[in-house]
């Protein structure tokens, strides 16, 4: 869609998209040129002309500094969209980006079912333009002892939580990747066997507390765009304390839940992880310690792991009481 060809708003039309609900795009095509602006576009057009961009509120260094306890340098884009985890595409780190050119992630449909005042359906571009967009810088840390820095674009969980009315009972929160063995080759049954030995589609869950914390985000871009499929696009999740196993990829379904669920890779393998996958030095994997990790980018350089990740201050509470040296 060409946005520059739009004939240029008046001053009554510009009045009529001062409203709160089209706010965010108005400040996009403001900062796109008043000549793209026009009051009679309908929501869908408006953000298919949104194109790969979204209006956010940056992170201030302030904030930054708040939340990772100092300033954060990113790993550069370039390693963040070529090594990655997305098991249906396959099981080596350049799998995801090789094999997803043509992955569809619009339209996209998330369901939100369960424990709700109200089970519904809606498309994730609809759901964008009802929330909050942040930027978040955060570190990343998967349970193989590698880590990055990234910077998110994404709206913090717990406004969704709120927009889904949840009933009094819930107590927990569980994602859903896409089931389509069309588009994920690993999902696809060879001689009648499953091709992987997971048992997709893959699924996570939080505890409802941390799902409300406000550094949980639902991720919807990173690096000031949106996300590529082998990031999960259009809609992952991130728990800046946790292994990486728990941020679960293009989303299509949340359920609201009473009962701890039991998540993909821990019943794929109970003995080596646990439903909380909280970042922890002090406890090793069965097969390998996570006392230190290697940071991607700094030529093999290793660092120390943070407990909680270098997030301890702001949701250690969340775990008073719990074993720490207890695999969950
Ligand atoms: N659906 C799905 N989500 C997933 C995975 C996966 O295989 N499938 N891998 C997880 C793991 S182990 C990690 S480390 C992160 C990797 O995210 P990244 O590729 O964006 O770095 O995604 C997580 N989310
Ligand atoms: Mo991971």
């Amino acid at each position: 869609m060409d946005f520059l060809n739009y004939k240029k708003a008046n001053k009554k039309e510009l009045e009529n998209v001062t409203s709160e609900e089209w706010f965010r795009e108005r400040r996009k095509f403001l900062k796109l040129g008043v000549g793209s602006l026009v009051a009679t576009l309908s929501v869908e057009q408006l953000l298919a002309a949104m194109g790969d961009n979204f209006s956010y509120r940056s992170m201030s260094k302030e904030e930054m500094i708040r939340i990772n306890g100092q300033s954060l340098k990113s790993t550069s884009e370039e390693l963040a969209i070529s090594h990655n985890n997305f098991y249906e595409f396959g099981y080596s780190k350049i799998d995801p980006k090789n094999k997803s050119k043509g992955f569809k992630t619009r339209p996209w449909e998330v369901s939100i079912e369960g424990e709700v005042e109200k089970p519904f359906k809606i498309l994730v571009d609809e759901l964008i333009r009802k929330m909050t967009l942040v930027e978040r810088v955060y570190r990343f840390r998967c349970v193989e002892a590698w880590s990055m820095v990234i910077p998110w674009i994404g709206f913090e969980l717990r406004e969704l939580i709120d927009y889904a009315k949840p009933t009094k009972e819930v107590k927990y929160i569980r994602f859903t990747t896409l089931y389509d063995p069309k588009q994920f080759p690993m999902q696809r049954e060879f001689l009648g066997m499953n091709t992987s030995f997971l048992d997709f589609p893959y699924q996570e869950s939080l505890r409802i507390d941390e799902a409300r914390h406000s550094l949980t985000l639902l991720a919807v871009g990173m690096y000031q765009k949106k996300l590529l499929p082998q990031n999960g696009a259009p809609l992952r999740l991130v728990v800046p304390w946790k292994y990486g196993y728990k941020m679960i990829k293009s989303i299509n379904k949340i359920e609201f839940l009473k009962e701890q669920p039991i998540s993909t890779w821990e019943k794929e393998n109970p003995k080596e992880y646990g439903f909380y996958g909280n970042v922890d030095p002090q406890v090793a994997h069965p097969r390998w310690s996570q006392a230190s990790e290697r940071v991607i980018g700094q030529g093999g350089g290793r660092v120390p792991t943070l407990y909680l990740n270098g997030y301890a201050k702001e949701v250690e509470h969340l775990y008073a009481g719990l074993d720490r040296t207890k695999l969950y």
